[in-house]
């Protein structure tokens, strides 16, 4: 986020780098500047135009509403306020608009449908959308820094013959913990009643948000299948989708949507093996899109392939986007 923030086209006078009282004290670099991160309290955010917050929802629950009280825009990367009516769930590119509504505090999508709604959206743009089936190839760093750490010691131990231990994969809030290095680990988040994952329950309701307004429209109907894979950064997904316009849809004018399409890259070239993977995709902000083909069954549908930095795009881009989205539609008061 420190890294957007210094790419950003924001005006910035300055930088407040907030954490708990146990990273207080901490000196990070913003540009050539060297700034000692501070204990949050709710008087931190006086005189602060814009607050990012990334801190787990307990922290944004507790601190968002605070920081409105005293005059900043939140942009919150958690999902405390995501399925909230009154906070708009925002993805630049899809549904900018939904910003001139906010009041105080705007989200930021779970990774996973943010990459998966920038290659939807010109194709629904141009042909419509009914239903959406994902399946993603979720990279560890959606699980933080302390999974990132376990893949590295698994995939050592076991090229040294060791036994490989799991103290945080599939999601440090359930009981058992399995290796993810040489494994693929179907469960993000915890389970719900009806046997959906949580990171499923937010690709579905997050989707119909963005797209349609409202988090159980039937107007865009969506089921999703999320699996955890030992790739460090950047999440694959393979989508497959009916369009409303059958009759006018077609490969080459899907492609020649997302050809067009703000933040995405078309790769989409079989004959030379072209395609998105996660390593091309690492350090992009960029949604790439590739292997677009008709389904062999139902008339009006279609698979696509898609990647793209789950860090970036998939949270710290994708937030610092939505401020200068705010800025651009003078909805942020940059003093
Ligand atoms: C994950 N989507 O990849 C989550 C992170 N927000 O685990």
């Amino acid at each position: 986020m420190i890294q957007m923030l210094e790419e950003t086209t924001l005006p910035i006078n300055s930088v407040k780098l907030l954490a708990s009282s146990r990273s207080a004290g901490k000196q990070l670099k913003f540009k050539d500047q060297t700034i000692t991160v501070e204990e949050t309290v709710p008087d931190s955010f006086k005189g602060v135009d814009l607050a990012l917050f990334s801190a787990g929802g307990g922290v944004s629950k507790k601190f968002a509403p605070e920081a409105v009280k005293r005059g900043a825009v939140v942009v919150d990367n958690t999902s405390a306020f995501r399925m909230d009516p009154e906070v708009p769930l925002v993805v630049p590119e899809v549904n900018e608009k939904a910003l001139y509504a906010h009041h105080g505090i705007i989200a930021n999508p779970n990774c996973s449908t943010i990459q998966m709604v920038v290659s939807l959206e010109p194709i629904r743009q141009k042909f419509g959308l009914k239903k959406v089936i994902v399946s993603t190839y979720q990279a560890v760093s959606g699980a933080g820094n302390r999974a990132l750490q376990e893949l590295r010691t698994e995939t050592q131990d076991y090229l040294d013959g060791k036994e490989m231990h799991a103290d945080i994969l599939p999601t440090a809030g359930d009981k058992k913990h399995y290796p993810i290095a040489f494994n693929v680990l179907p469960q993000i988040d915890v389970f719900e009643e009806d046997g959906y994952s949580h990171e499923e329950w937010k690709m579905i309701h997050e989707t119909k948000k963005i797209m349609a307004g409202d988090m159980n429209s039937k107007a865009i109907k969506v089921t999703a299948t999320c699996a955890r894979v030992p790739v460090p950064v950047s999440h694959s997904e393979e989508v497959y989708f009916e369009v409303e316009d059958a009759k006018n849809a077609n490969v080459a004018g899907i492609q020649a949507a997302l050809r067009n399409a703000p933040g995405v890259v078309l790769q989409d070239d079989p004959d030379h093996q072209i395609y998105p993977m996660p390593i091309n995709a690492e350090g992009s902000r960029d949604t790439f899109v590739g292997r677009v083909r008709p389904d062999q069954e139902e008339d009006n549908a279609y698979h696509l392939w898609n990647v793209s930095d789950n860090l970036l795009k998939g949270a710290a881009w994708n937030s610092v986007q939505i401020a200068e989205h705010l800025d651009k539609l003078n909805l942020l008061h940059m003093q």
